[in-house]
C-alpha cells in the first residue's frame, strides 16, 4: 500500500468493533506460483457496540478477492465496495456466515508481512496489521476469534505443515500433496496467527507444568542448523519454571513450537503456541554465537515464551495499548534474566539502551508517550519508548508497590482479564486495586512523552547535623505536548561517609533503626528532603539502582566520583560514578585536539579496577567499557560525531599506554580454564581479556597483536574469535586485518548469522567500514537486499555504530543511507523506516552535519511512491 498522505489514526477515535468473529475456518493451498485462502467466518453484531446494523468492513492489503458468499449466497460486485484497503458490505443480517476467497503471492512479498516465503518455506508475521494481507478481515485486536486452520502442500517440498494450537487432523492428497489441519482452542486475535510449512527437522522435548501436564517442546530448523537448538530449548525449559514460580503462570496447550526462520523483520513473534524467530535470535552453538549471543537468546525466548499470559491470554485493546504487553513483558524477561545471570550487570546492560537510544528518541522528533494517542503507521511504534521506557514503568510501579503487593496486582490482572482485550489503564487499576496505592498521578508516565530531568542540588548544616536534599523535576516539550505536569518518582539513594561507610537516613533526629537506602517518592515539582544526625558532610548516592527513567543532574566533583566508583554500596551506582567520570574527561578533550594529558584520576581508577581481581569480576567488565560515542552524542548539544569520536579514541589510547603492563596481566589472568560455559564467571572472564586485547591493539602493541592473532587460531569459541577478529580490523595492522577477516570468511561461508557478524565487524570499524568498503560489502556474494539481518548487518552498523565515517563532514555518509533507504522503500518498508533513525537526528548535530542530514531526509522525503511507514518518520522529523 502506498499513498502520499497517509490518515493519522487517533486514541479518541476509538470506537468497539461493530461486529465479532466467533470462529475462523481457514484453508490454504500452498502452490509455487501462490496460495489459495478459504476463510470462513462466523460473524455477530457486537452487543456493546451501538453502531446498529451498520455495514461490515473487512480490511486487506494485496489480495486479490477471488469470491466472496454470505450464508451461502454468493455476493456479487454490487453487493459489497472494495474500497482499496477495506470491503464494505451493507445490509448484513445479525448473525451470518461469511466465506471469502482470495488469491495471494507468498513468494513476490518482500515486505515479510502475511504470508511469504523465506528459504523455500512458508511463513506468516501477523503483527501488527498483516493478516490483512492473507484474507479479508476485521484486522484489530479487540476482535478475538478461535480458528481452525488446514494447511495443504506438497508433500515432499513441504513435509511440515503447522499452525497454532493442536494438530487434529492429517492425511494424503491426490498429486503428491497432503494435509494438516489445527485447531486453536482459545480465542484470540488475528495478530496472533501463524502458519509455517516447510522441509524442517523436528528437535523435541518435554515440560511437565506445576499441575503435572506433560507440554511436548517442538523446534523446527533446516537440516544443517539441527546442531544449535539446544540452548533456546533449554531457555525455554527455564522460562516456563520461572514463570510458573515467579507470576504462578502455567503453560495452556498441549504443544509448544519455535521455528527459526532467515528473513524475518525483527527479533521474534509470540503467535499462540507457534512462536517464529529470526534465526539469528534463536539458533547457537559455542562455535558460532558470542556470549552476547547467547543471552540475547535467552532473553528473547523468555520474552515470546511469557507473552503467553502478558499478551496472548490478556491481550490490547487497540495499539495505543501496544506497551501493555511489551513493557510488562520486557520486564518480566528483564527479571528473569537478572535472575539467572548477574543482576547488577543486566541493569547496566538495559539502563545502557535506555539512556543511549531511547532517552535519544524520547528528545527526537518521534518521540512519543508509553501510550502514544496517535500514529500513521503502527509498524514505526515498536519502539524503544513503548518497550524500554514502558518495562521502566512497570517497574517503577513494582518498586512502589514491593514485590509482594505486586504479584497480588498481577494475579487480579491475569484473572480479571483472562481472554480480554485491554488498556494499560486496566493493568494499572488491577495494581491500585490489589494493593490499595493510588496510582492517578502515577499515570502520567504512560500519557506524557520526554524524559524528566532531576535537578539536584544539596547543602550541608554542620552545626545542626542536618544535610538537605533539593530534587527539582522538569520535563521537556516533545512534539505536540508543553507544560507538562511533575510525574511520580520513585527515587533510591543512600548517603556514604567519608570512610565509604553507608550512612543511616534519618528523616527526624534520633531515629532509631534508619535504614541504609530509602525510596524517595518524588510527586511535586520541587521536594527538599531532611537527614539529621550527620557528623559530616557526606557524599550522595543518587537514583540507585537508576530506579527511574530519568536524567539525574547533581555538581559531582570528580573525586566523588572517584570515590562513588569504589564505595557505593550499589553496585549499579558504581558503575555509573565510572561512566559520569570517562565522560566528564572526554568531554574535556572535545574540540580540545591539543591537549594531551587525561586526569591521573580516571587512569587510577582504571589501575585499580583492571588489577585488584578481588573485585566482582562481571562489574568489573563493565565498568572498563568506555561511554559510547553514541552516548556521549546523546549527552552534547550540536554534536561533533568526529571530534567525539577522536577524543574518546584519544582517552582510550591514554589509558591503554599508561596501563599496557596491567592489560597484559589481565589478559593472561583470564585465560579460560576448563570447557566453555556460558555464565557470568567465564563471561566476565571473556569480556576482560578480549577488552584488555582491542586496547593493547588500539596502541599498536606487538605483544597483543601476537596475543590476538593466536587467540584467533586457537578460540573454541566465537566470543574470543570475534574478540581477536574485532582488535585486529579496528587496529593499524593492515595485512593481519585482512588475513583474518578472509580466513574467517572461508570458515564460516555456509553460516548465515555469522557471515551477519563478519559483515557487521566491518560496517561498524572505523578502519575497515570506510564507504567504498562499505558500498563493496553491498555487492558482495554473500549480500542480500531480502534478507533484513544483512542489510542491518551492513547499513544498520554503519550508520549506527561507525560514527566517524558516517558522519564525515562532506555528508557523504548521509547521502549514503538516504539512497539506501529509498532502495529499500519499495521492496520492504518497515525496514526502511528504521535504517532512516540516524537521519532522523539532525537537530541533534552541530549545523554543518545537521544541515547535510536535514537534505538527506529530504531527498527521502521527495522520492515517489514513499510507503506509509517512511512518510511518517521523514515528515515528522522535518516538521517545524
Ligand atoms: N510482538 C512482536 C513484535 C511485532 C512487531 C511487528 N512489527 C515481538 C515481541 O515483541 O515479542
Ligand atoms: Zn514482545
Amino acid at each position: 500500500m502506498r499513498t502520499n498522505q497517509p490518515k493519522t489514526i487517533y486514541l479518541s477515535e476509538y470506537r468497539v468493533p461493530a461486529y465479532l468473529v466467533d470462529s475462523v475456518d481457514l484453508t490454504f493451498e500452498l502452490f509455487e506460483e501462490g496460495a489459495r485462502v478459504h476463510s470462513v467466518l462466523s460473524v455477530r453484531r457486537n452487543p456493546d457496540s451501538d453502531a446498529g446494523p451498520a455495514p461490515l468492513e473487512l480490511d486487506g492489503d494485496s489480495l486479490k478477492l477471488e469470491s466472496l458468499a454470505l450464508d451461502g449466497k454468493t455476493l456479487d460486485e454490487g453487493a459489497f465496495e472494495d474500497l482499496g484497503d477495506r470491503l464494505v458490505i451493507p445490509g448484513v443480517p445479525e448473525t451470518f456466515e461469511l466465506t471469502v476467497v482470495t488469491w495471494i503471492e507468498p513468494q513476490n512479498n518482500t515486505r515479510l508481512e502475511g504470508l511469504y516465503k523465506s528459504s523455500g518455506m512458508f511463513c506468516t508475521q501477523c503483527e501488527a496489521e498483516g493478516f490483512r494481507c492473507i484474507t479479508y478481515f476485521p484486522d484489530r485486536p479487540d476482535v478475538m476469534s478461535r480458528f481452525r486452520t488446514r494447511i495443504e502442500a506438497e508433500k515432499s517440498a513441504y513435509p511440515v505443515l503447522l499452525s497454532n494450537g493442536n494438530d487434529v487432523d492429517r492425511g494424503d492428497l491426490a498429486d503428491g500433496r497432503h494435509f494438516v489441519t489445527w485447531e486453536d482452542p482459545f480465542p484470540k486475535p488475528c495478530y496472533l496467527f501463524a502458519l509455517v510449512a516447510g522441509d524442517l527437522v523436528e528437535k523435541r522435548d518435554s515440560f511437565t507444568t506445576c499441575s503435572g501436564r506433560e507440554i511436548d517442546l517442538r523446534m523446527y530448523v533446516e537440516p544443517r542448523n539441527a546442531e544449535k537448538c539446544d540452548h533456546a530449548m533449554d531457555s525455554l525449559k527455564r522460562s516456563m519454571r520461572w514463570d510458573e514460580d515467579v507470576y504462578g503462570r502455567e503453560y495452556d496447550l498441549d504443544i509448544f513450537m519455535i521455528v527459526a526462520v532467515d528473513d524475518f523483520n525483527m527479533g521474534a513473534m509470540e503467535n499462540k503456541g507457534l512462536n517464529i524467530f529470526n534465526s539469528s535470535c534463536v539458533l547457537a552453538s559455542q562455535e558460532t554465537a558470542t556470549d552476547m549471543a547467547f543471552q540475547r537468546i535467552e532473553a528473547i525466548v523468555a520474552h515470546e515464551y511469557f507473552h503467553n499470559w502478558s499478551g496472548n491470554r490478556v491481550t490490547c485493546r487497540d495499539w495505543f495499548q501496544l506497551s501493555l504487553k511489551e513493557g510488562f513483558t520486557v520486564f518480566r524477561d528483564a527479571s528473569f534474566s537478572a535472575d539467572t545471570g548477574s543482576p547488577t550487570v543486566k541493569r547496566i546492560e538495559d539502563v545502557t539502551l535506555l539512556r543511549t537510544a531511547q532517552f535519544a528518541e524520547d528528545a527526537g522528533p518521534m518521540s512519543h508517550p508509553v501510550r502514544p494517542s496517535s500514529y500513521m503507521e503502527i509498524s514505526n511504534f515498536y519502539t524503544l519508548t513503548i518497550y524500554e521506557k514502558g518495562a521502566e514503568v512497570v517497574r517503577m510501579i513494582h518498586s512502589l508497590l514491593g514485590p509482594d503487593m505486586f504479584r497480588k496486582g498481577s494475579d487480579l490482572y491475569f484473572e480479571r482479564h483472562d481472554g480480554q482485550a485491554v488498556t494499560t489503564d486496566d493493568f494499572v487499576r488491577a495494581m491500585e486495586d490489589a494493593s490499595g496505592r493510588d496510582l492517578s498521578q502515577f499515570r502520567l508516565w504512560y500519557e506524557q512523552a520526554g524524559t524528566p530531568v532531576l535537578d539536584v542540588s544539596d547543602e550541608f548544616d554542620a552545626s545542626a547535623g542536618i544535610y538537605r536534599l533539593t530534587i527539582r523535576q522538569s520535563i521537556p516539550d516533545t512534539p505536540g505536548q508543553s507544560n507538562k505536569q511533575p510525574q511520580h518518582i520513585p527515587f533510591a539513594m543512600g548517603l556514604l561517609g567519608a570512610q565509604g561507610q553507608a550512612l543511616p537516613l534519618r528523616l527526624r533526629s534520633g531515629d532509631t533503626d534508619a535504614p541504609l537506602e530509602r525510596v524517595l517518592e518524588l510527586t511535586d515539582a520541587e521536594h527538599t528532603f531532611e537527614f539529621h544526625g550527620l557528623d559530616e558532610r557526606p557524599v550522595p548516592s543518587l537514583l540507585r539502582h537508576f530506579s527511574a527513567p530519568v536524567r539525574v543532574s547533581y555538581p559531582w566533583t570528580r573525586e566523588q566520583l572517584q570515590f562513588l566508583m569504589s564505595h557505593d554500596p550499589d553496585g549499579f551506582n558504581r558503575w555509573d560514578a565510572g561512566q559520569r567520570l570517562a565522560v566528564d574527561v572526554i568531554q574535556g578533550l572535545v574540540g580540545n585536539p591539543d591537549e594531551d594529558a587525561i586526569d591521573s584520576r580516571l587512569v587510577d581508577a582504571y589501575r585499580q579496577l583492571i588489577s585488584d581481581s578481588s573485585l566482582d569480576q562481571a562489574l568489573v567488565a563493565k565498568m572498563l567499557q568506555l561511554p559510547s560515542e553514541a552516548y556521549l552524542i546523546e549527552l552534547s548539544e550540536a554534536a561533533d560525531a568526529p571530534a567525539i569520536h577522536a577524543a574518546r579514541e584519544r582517552v582510550l589510547k591514554r589509558l591503554a599506554t599508561a596501563l599496557r603492563d596491567e592489560l597484559v596481566a589481565c589478559y593472561n589472568r583470564n585465560h579460560q580454564s576448563g570447557p566453555y560455559r556460558v555464565t557470568p564467571e567465564q563471561i566476565a572472564g571473556r569480556s576482560l581479556r578480549n577488552t584488555a586485547l582491542s586496547w593493547l591493539l588500539l596502541i599498536n602493541d606487538d605483544e597483543g597483536r601476537e596475543l590476538a592473532s593466536q587467540q584467533f587460531r586457537a578460540a573454541d569459541n566465537m566470543t574470543d574469535r570475534m574478540g581477536a577478529l574485532r582488535a585486529l580490523v579496528n587496529s593499524d595492522y593492515e595485512a593481519d586485518r585482512e588475513r583474518v577477516l578472509s580466513e574467517f570468511y572461508e570458515r564460516f561461508r555456509h553460516d548465515p548469522q555469522v557471515v551477519e557478524q563478519w559483515f557487521s565487524v566491518q560496517a561498524a570499524s572505523g578502519q575497515a567500514g570506510r564507504l567504498p568498503q562499505i558500498r563493496a560489502l553491498l555487492e558482495h556474494e554473500a549480500f542480500d537486499w531480502k534478507n533484513p539481518n544483512k542489510v542491518r548487518s551492513v547499513i544498520g552498523a554503519f550508520a549506527g555504530q561507525n560514527l566517524a565515517e558516517f558522519h564525515k563532514p562532506d555528508g557523504s555518509g548521509y547521502e549514503f543511507l538516504a539512497e539506501q533507504v529509498c532502495r529499500l522503500d519499495d521492496s520492504n518498508p518497515q525496514i526502511a523506516a528504521r535504517l532512516v533513525t540516524p537521519l532522523t537526528r539532525w537537530r541533534k548535530f552541530a549545523p554543518s552535519y545537521g544541515e547535510q542530514m536535514k537534505a538527506g531526509l529530504e531527498k527521502v522525503r521527495d522520492k515517489a511512491g514513499l510507503s506509509r511507514d517512511v512518510y511518517e518518520v521523514v515528515h515528522k522529523s522535518l516538521a517545524d
